[in-house]
């Protein structure tokens, strides 16, 4: 019989890229939606996937939909994805951002407890919660967590709590410490997308600059589509655990700038870009480097899609989109 995976955050980024890999493995997949006046299919409509996933509807914030949900469904692996993903934002809606990513997590935990202790549970926590400590420039399974957000600070309850129900109720619960992860329906406020969208409308004319904050921040990025095998493969093991997930190379954002720019023609990015304090974080986490060497000893994962790749592929989809607008 095939097996049953329920995902939630399914209209975001990683949703759609996950749900294509376990359709392509023969699951049925659920998918959590929240209830919506004008709902976005986008994401899922790119990969062409929106007619075979069933959909469900619940919020991560409504405890009972959450009960309800893992009650009639009972899935054999359930991929918590859902978040108020943008670390900008965190400060601005620090309360929903803790009520959604800890307390979400907490009631989607105690639903699987209760209802149907057998399932695997995927947490989606993030690089966000190493904050700016390193071991020599570079984090790994071994890092110490000092998130320097209130988005950091929401996932690291998340993640311990993740941790906690595997030690204190023997279930099956693995949590990802995935790096930024990027694609071409990338959300257009993180600023890959900004910038890869920015740069297709300067090439195309409608727009004349990208207005940006903080330039020198380093990040480790991979594909959003690579990642996703690593969520899946973590619950294909024997036993649950905690895994970083990332590339091993840091790029600045000047790096990402170049190497748009470049794609499209332009050797100089200068002109085209304003630095404009509004886009500054109270906080920021200024380098990010993952060691992912306990994911390529025992999950066999590694990253597929270059830096340099990853850039082109986000500007030539935006080129196409913008071009067709
Ligand atoms: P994303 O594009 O922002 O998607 C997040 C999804 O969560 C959206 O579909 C959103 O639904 C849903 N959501 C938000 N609040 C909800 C609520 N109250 N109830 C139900 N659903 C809700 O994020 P992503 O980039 O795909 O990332 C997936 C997960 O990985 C997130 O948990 C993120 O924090 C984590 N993560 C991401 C990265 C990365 O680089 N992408 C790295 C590390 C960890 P709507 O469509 O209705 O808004
Ligand atoms: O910022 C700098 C900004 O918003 C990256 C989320 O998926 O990955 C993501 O979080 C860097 C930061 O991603 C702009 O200050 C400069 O240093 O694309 P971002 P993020 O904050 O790293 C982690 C792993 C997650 O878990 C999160 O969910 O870019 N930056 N200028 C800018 N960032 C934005 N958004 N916009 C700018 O104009």
């Amino acid at each position: 019989m095939a097996k049953r995976a329920l995902i939630t955050g399914i209209l975001g980024q990683d949703g759609p890229y996950l749900a294509k890999l376990l359709l392509e493995k023969d699951y049925k997949v659920y998918g959590l939606i929240r209830r919506y006046t004008n709902p976005n299919f986008s994401n899922i409509d790119y990969l062409g996937i929106t007619d075979d996933i069933e959909f469900v509807t619940g919020d991560m914030t409504d405890e009972s939909s959450l009960l309800n949900l893992i009650k009639n469904l009972r899935p054999d692996e359930v991929y918590n994805l859902a978040a108020q993903s943008f670390v900008g934002v965190s400060w601005e809606q620090a309360k929903l951002t803790t009520e959604v990513n800890s307390l979400g997590v907490l009631y989607l935990l105690d639903a699987i407890r209760f209802f149907h202790p057998k399932a695997k549970f995927y947490q989606a926590s993030t690089s966000e919660m190493f904050g700016n400590n390193s071991d020599g420039g570079v984090q790994s399974d071994e890092t110490p967590f000092q998130p320097r957000s209130p988005y950091g600070i929401s996932k690291l309850y998340a993640h311990w709590m993740t941790r906690n129900y595997r030690e204190s109720y023997g279930m099956f619960t693995s949590s990802g410490i995935l790096f930024n992860h990027e694609s071409p329906i990338r959300g257009k406020e993180f600023v890959t997308r900004k910038i890869s969208d920015g740069v297709a409308k300067i090439k195309l004319g409608k727009e004349k600059e990208i207005r940006l904050g903080n330039l020198d921040a380093s990040r480790d990025w991979g594909f959003a589509g690579d990642f996703v095998e690593a969520m899946w493969l973590m619950l294909q093991q024997e036993e649950p655990d905690d895994y970083v997930v990332a590339t091993g190379e840091t790029h600045t954002i000047k790096d990402y700038l170049d190497v748009a720019f470049k794609h499209v023609g332009i050797d100089d990015w200068k002109p085209y870009v304003t630095v404009d304090p509004m886009f500054k974080r109270p906080a920021e986490v200024d380098l990010l480097k993952g060691d992912c060497s306990k994911a390529k000893e025992k999950l066999g994962w590694k990253p597929k899609v270059s830096f340099d790749e990853l850039v082109k592929m986000m500007v030539d989809a935006d080129l196409e989109r913008v071009g067709e607008e």
